[in-house]
């Protein structure tokens, strides 16, 4: 029987850069997620009777808005929905699932990377058909329609079992709970040679993988364990659990930093790799390398034709603008499309609808391909390991020689968190305001070249983004790039991204925030980082 609850709109259910994120208390509000939810339905047009794909990271909250999500649904008159055993399903699992079996659309819960638990964070997003974000028109839509919701439909029904794997009916609607990882790994085998990873890692290759008490656990531990005979152990943390076993979920030299210290010392392991809360995310290290983001991004492209997926080459590369220029000069040698979007996903998925790029990727640890619509974290694991099979070099070996062959570029991100809203959003604006007379101004030998607010037209749909970020170019091709999180969910979260490009390979072993110094130095003296924020330094330096 479906019941009609009257509700009263909350105002602040802005989706951000990647879906609405909140605390846990925030959601547990009355109907705050029931809200949301049907604010989604009601901004869709033509679902009656398709397939809603539902999963999410396992994170504290996950089981209950996963029953309320699929009462909803099929409230609304979804035919079928189709749920991961547990709840769980990783970010590129879902997009696999929408795409393989033409489902409309999908909804993942998770707040990827930001800790779990009673107290910390949840997040609902929705993926259109193509298995992607929903596009800014759409998450407008539903923020709009948030405002003004006044009932939400909800079949009154027990909770389905969201253990055992089978179909069943739920007020008309099927409720087909699936293996999570079966369709998933069966994608991996497809565009990887797991044969030749099989004989890497029985030739005494030693991996280990970290997935941070997070979802890849079940899926690394098919993939990398059960298919390509990595020892059992080798993936770590691999149970996900409700608070991540109180880890903060986020696969970078601080937060994985056992890991990496891990693989640095002398008997550790040749390869480490981890992943993010919801999967999408991925951190690589070899021995004596870390790889920064940016640079595995234009590696992978430069080296794609060693795996089977991609052996006819790739289409064109997109990345995110505060993702460093490493990709382009693939692009360039190679003669490929390059593209350079606003930050989040969700700007890949028309370029790869179009088939204009094959592989994309964020300087935030994100890197993927046409496979999916979203990042996916053991997916680029899975391209190094690869990668390493076909060149039989190590990790080092391939990065030093793609600097020697591209040049290097030089980058890192500096988060200022939890900074008062005021205060950044001053900063900000008093960036803004001085946009037009940087131009030609030094500081000490750094000549700005150009200064500007990103802004970005969709070159398929026309669609335009504008204050996306802003872009301080100096001559000679370094930079520094202001923005504001769009995933935070306490305070302001400020983001600084520097980079510097040196041709001269005598000069690729200098440490990074060393060759960097003179451009932090000058992001501080044009921002007033210091003064404005009350902040002697960022509080997370990747
Ligand atoms: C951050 C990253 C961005 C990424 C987004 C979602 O956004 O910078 O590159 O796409 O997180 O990643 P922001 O607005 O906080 O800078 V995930 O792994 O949360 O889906
Ligand atoms: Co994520």
């Amino acid at each position: 029987m479906i019941r009609t609850v009257p509700t009263a709109p909350y105002k602040d259910q802005k989706p951000g850069t990647s879906g609405l994120r909140k605390k846990v208390p925030v959601f547990a509000q009355e109907n705050y997620a029931e809200n949301f939810i049907q604010s989604i339905f009601d901004s869709l047009e033509g679902f009656a009777g398709k397939t809603l794909v539902i999963g999410g990271d396992g994170r504290y909250y996950n089981r209950e808005v996963i029953q309320k999500a699929l009462k909803m649904a099929a409230a609304a008159g979804f035919g079928k929905a189709m749920v991961g055993q547990g709840g769980i399903l990783s970010t590129p699992a879902a997009s696999n699932i929408i795409r393989k079996y033409g489902a409309f659309g999908g909804i993942i819960l998770s707040a990827s990377h930001n800790p779990g638990g009673p107290n910390e964070d949840f997040g609902i997003k929705y993926n259109i058909g193509n298995g992607g974000p929903a596009p800014e028109k759409i998450t407008e839509a539903i923020f709009e329609r948030s405002r003004i919701i006044s009932e939400y439909k909800i079949v009154d029904a027990p909770d389905v079992d969201l253990d055992r794997i089978g179909s069943v009916d739920l007020e008309g609607m099927t409720v087909e709970v699936v293996d999570p990882v079966a369709d998933y790994a069966e994608l991996m085998e497809s565009l990887f040679d797991f044969d030749a990873i099989r004989n890497l890692i029985s030739g005494g290759f030693r991996i280990a993988m970290d997935s941070m008490g997070a979802v890849t656990g079940p899926y690394a531990k098919e993939i990398i364990e059960q298919r390509l005979g990595a020892p059992a152990g080798s993936v770590r943390n691999a149970t996900p659990l409700p608070d991540f076993g109180g880890h903060h979920p986020d696969p970078n030299l601080v937060h994985a930093k056992e890991l990496y210290d891990d693989v640095m010392s002398a008997d550790g392991p040749d390869f480490g790799a981890a992943s993010d809360g919801d999967g999408d995310r991925n951190m690589v290290v070899g021995k004596d390398m870390f790889v920064t983001p940016s640079d595995s991004l234009a590696i992978i492209a430069a080296n794609a034709k060693c795996a089977p997926g991609y052996a006819k080459g790739i289409a064109g590369i997109a990345r995110s603008m505060p993702t460093s220029a490493a990709a382009d000069r693939v692009a360039e040698k190679l003669g490929l499309g390059m593209y350079e979007t606003p930050t989040g996903w969700k700007y890949f998925g028309n370029l790869m609808d179009a088939g204009k790029v094959t592989v994309c990727g964020e300087e935030s640890f994100g890197t993927g391909s046409d496979h999916v619509r979203e990042k996916d974290g053991l997916w680029a694991i899975l391209f190094w390991l690869n990668i390493i099979a076909a060149r039989k070099e190590g990790v080092a070996e391939i990065v030093r020689k793609h600097w020697a062959e591209y040049g290097r570029n030089y980058y890192s991100r500096h988060d200022y968190e939890e900074v008062d809203t005021d205060a950044a959003n001053g900063l900000m604006d008093a960036l803004r305001s001085r946009l037009s007379s940087l131009p030609g101004q030094s500081f000490g030998d750094l000549k700005v070249e150009a200064a500007d607010d990103f802004s970005y037209t969709d070159p398929i749909d026309g669609s335009v983004s504008t204050r996306q970020g802003i872009r301080i170019l100096f001559e000679g091709g370094s930079r520094v790039i202001f923005r504001l999180s769009g995933t935070g969910t306490s305070g302001a979260t400020l983001r600084v991204y520097v980079e510097r490009y040196e041709p001269d390979a005598s000069r690729h072993g200098i440490e990074t925030q060393a060759a960097l110094a003179d451009l932090i130095a000058v992001a501080d003296e044009i921002a007033e980082i210091k003064t404005r924020t009350g902040r002697t330094g960022p509080t997370v330096i990747t």
